[in-house]
């Protein structure tokens, strides 16, 4: 796994406002969603997977095994039921709730792209490593 224990940090974002809005987000929190450059790392041990993400506003923390559905606190607040899969160097997260909403992170190199999709609308935030 390249890119397990490499720290990325968020360089590029586009339509996270509108995907925070379908999801219901609030003004205040959404400015804060949109002013803060997280970094995600990922880790794995015995086939467990950790995904960290950290923020000055908000952190996440999620620990999962391919193909196992987990219950997920989002950090919106939604409570959902996630299934993460890989397929190459993707990792395909799916999040089902009141939405259902998809989270593709591609690993290529340094740079991780992570695709967030719910309703129509689709957000694309660019990440690399440091
Ligand atoms: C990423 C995005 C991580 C967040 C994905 C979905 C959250 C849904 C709505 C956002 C609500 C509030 C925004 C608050 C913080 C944004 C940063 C979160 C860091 C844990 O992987 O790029």
């Amino acid at each position: 796994m390249d890119f397990a224990g490499k720290k990325y940090k968020m360089i590029s974002s586009e339509n996270f406002d509108d995907y925070m809005k379908a999801l219901g987000v609030g003004l205040v929190t959404r400015k804060m969603g949109n002013a803060v450059t997280p970094t995600v790392e990922v880790s794995e041990k015995d086939g467990t997977y950790t995904l960290k993400t950290s923020s000055t506003f908000k952190n996440s923390e999620i620990s999962f095994k391919l193909g196992e559905e987990f219950e997920e606190e989002t950090v919106d607040g939604r409570k959902v039921k996630s299934v993460v899969t890989k397929d190459g160097n993707k990792l395909i997260h799916v999040q089902k709730g009141e939405k259902e909403t998809t989270i593709i992170r591609e690993f290529n190199g340094d740079e991780m792209k992570a695709i967030l999709k719910v309703d129509d609308v689709v957000c694309t935030r660019v990440y690399k490593s440091e």
